[in-house]
């Protein structure tokens, strides 16, 4: 899978990987386990986002340094990578500006249908995660280059993007992926789970309680909806960062095939969709200026929220 992917870029002295905009686990993991692999193989990697790490992916930045780049520092590289996405404007800004330099882009993403600026990719949506594609050029590369630093971060990326390893993207590969990092670095699954998981603060449990009390079905059940307003944030003292993984709620109710979270931000209401079911939360979203995988999505809508889920919970019945 990676044999056209390292012939190339091994050819390359310096180069810089962008993970996508609000850093999530798996960008974060691939990233780092990424420019471990490059550094490794005598490539001087660095790693770039423009946003900072929410409090409880903080650590994964003492694995590696994940800095915030700037359109100056461009002109170093001789060469580019993104992970977990697949179109530039997902990294933001200056990344957008690296397809300027006319220097060769690579990509590595579990995410469909992807841009065609790239030098070479590894783009693959039967993968849970870019962590796990990564995790494949070791093993393809060198499995003894699995270092601990290098296995946390993987780890910590399929853990999340997998949903702990509950979702429907999650395959043997996944498992035996997961079992050889254990293996190589040397730590339990706990001590990930728990700096990821347990680091909630009791306004966030707060918050939690009064977007539970939101819950709406429709069309027969079938599709649930939750929201969370701006004054839900201000009477708890939470901001919108806070709602992460608000929206699995809805879904793990008996018959619920897709669900929506709506989140009022100041000017536009950001949607989070997910399905366990036939419907196609990315067909969803993609009518919403949005995207994502098949059971894993988000959009877009000008607002009010009223009007927002009217319209976008109709365009969900339609695909029933
Ligand atoms: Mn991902």
């Amino acid at each position: 899978m990676f044999k056209e992917f390292i012939s190339k870029i091994t050819r390359h002295k310096k180069v810089a990987v962008f993970s996508h905009v609000r850093p999530d686990g798996d960008c974060l993991g691939s990233q780092i386990g990424l420019c471990l692999w490059l550094q490794k193989n005598g490539i001087d990697a660095t790693a770039y986002n423009e946003d900072v790490p929410a409090d409880n992916l903080v650590w994964l930045t003492d694995l590696f340094p994940v800095i915030q780049p700037s359109n100056e520092d461009l002109d170093q590289f001789d060469a580019f990578v993104v992970v977990d996405g697949n179109a530039l404007h997902r990294f933001g800004e200056v990344a957008m500006k690296v397809e300027e330099t006319g220097k060769p882009i690579y990509m590595i993403d579990h995410h469909p249908q992807p841009d065609d600026i790239f030098e070479e990719f590894v783009s693959r949506t039967d993968y849970s995660s870019a962590c796990e594609l990564v995790y494949e050029l070791y093993a393809e590369h060198d499995p003894d280059q699995i270092d601990a630093p290098a296995a946390k971060a993987l780890f910590a990326g399929i853990l999340t993007d997998s949903g702990s390893f509950q979702f429907d993207s999650v395959t043997p590969n996944t498992l035996r992926a997961a079992s050889v990092l254990l293996d190589k670095g040397g730590f339990k699954p706990n001590e990930i789970a728990e700096k990821i998981y347990s680091t909630k603060t009791i306004d966030q449990i707060h918050l939690l309680s009064r977007a539970l009390g939101t819950i709406t079905f429709h069309a027969n059940q079938q599709i649930a909806s939750m929201y969370v307003t701006k004054a839900m944030f201000e009477e708890t003292g939470t901001a919108k960062e806070d709602t992460e993984g608000f929206v699995s709620y809805p879904l793990s109710i008996t018959g619920v095939k897709a669900c929506v979270l709506f989140r009022e931000d100041d000017d536009r209401i950001k949607m989070s969709l997910r399905s366990r079911s036939e419907i196609d939360v990315n067909r969803w979203a993609r009518n919403l200026n949005g995207g994502g995988h098949k059971k894993a999505a988000g959009a877009w809508h000008p607002g009010p929220l009223d009007k927002a889920i009217d319209e976008v919970i109709k365009l969900g019945e339609e695909q029933l």
